[in-house]
């Protein structure tokens, strides 16, 4: 059994939809960042860099808590066997478009968020998030032209890429003026992970 600790947001989702694709069992905890509960001793225990998601894997040999998303992905799909390959340039390529996708994507992507929302501008800084998420979509569109998922097959590499695009892929082309084009590979790419059982059963 694995207890799952979260909170809803864009990173509940990419471990959510792990979860659900690994079939393991697990409970969900919410630990309530609006009232600081990411910072209760026992959570950082846990997870000690303050955040969620995290989950505790409750083993016969005790308990394995992982933080990061990045590393409850893996961790899930070493567990399960699921979604990433098991050895050799296959797996070091799903690890390697896994971290493109956490911290590429999924780290830009809150930045252009919070910037375009302000009610004061900061000069320059939503053309800044906007162009680097422009060149990452353009990276995502050139990959998946030649690839029905990022790495082939469907693997843990798709997951944070799809979560983070499919809330934002819109408003970036909204943003940018025109300067991000059509994406009919990202556009089919989307569709196909959405329609898994796995990702609808997560939300
Ligand atoms: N690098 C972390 C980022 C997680 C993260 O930013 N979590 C946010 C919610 S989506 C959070 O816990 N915020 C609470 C806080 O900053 O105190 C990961 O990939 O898991």
């Amino acid at each position: 059994m694995i207890t799952f600790y979260t909170y809803p947001g864009p990173n509940h989702r990419k471990a959510r939809i792990m979860l659900e694709e690994s079939g393991e069992a697990y409970e969900t905890r919410t630990v309530d960042i609006t009232k600081g509960e990411q910072f209760d001793p026992a959570y950082l225990r846990i997870s000690p860099n303050n955040k969620v998601p995290a989950i505790v894997d409750h083993t016969a040999s005790g308990d394995v808590p992982v933080f990061e998303t990045a590393a409850i992905l893996i961790y899930l799909a070493e567990k399960s066997g699921r979604l990433l390959p098991a050895s050799g340039a296959g797996r070091i390529d799903a690890i390697a478009w896994l971290v493109w996708g956490t911290g590429g994507i999924g780290g830009t992507l809150p930045q252009l968020h919070h910037y375009a929302d302000l009610a004061q501008q900061v000069p320059g800084t939503v053309e800044r998030f906007t162009t680097e998420a422009v060149r990452l979509f353009n990276v995502l569109e050139r990959r998946l032209k030649e690839r029905e998922y990022i790495c082939g097959d469907y693997s843990i590499a798709d997951i944070p890429s799809f979560c983070s695009t499919a809330g934002w892929l819109g408003r970036v082309r909204d943003l940018s003026g025109g300067k991000l084009g059509e994406t009919p590979a990202i556009d089919r790419w989307l569709k196909a992970v959405a329609a898994r059982p796995a990702v609808k059963r997560a939300g």
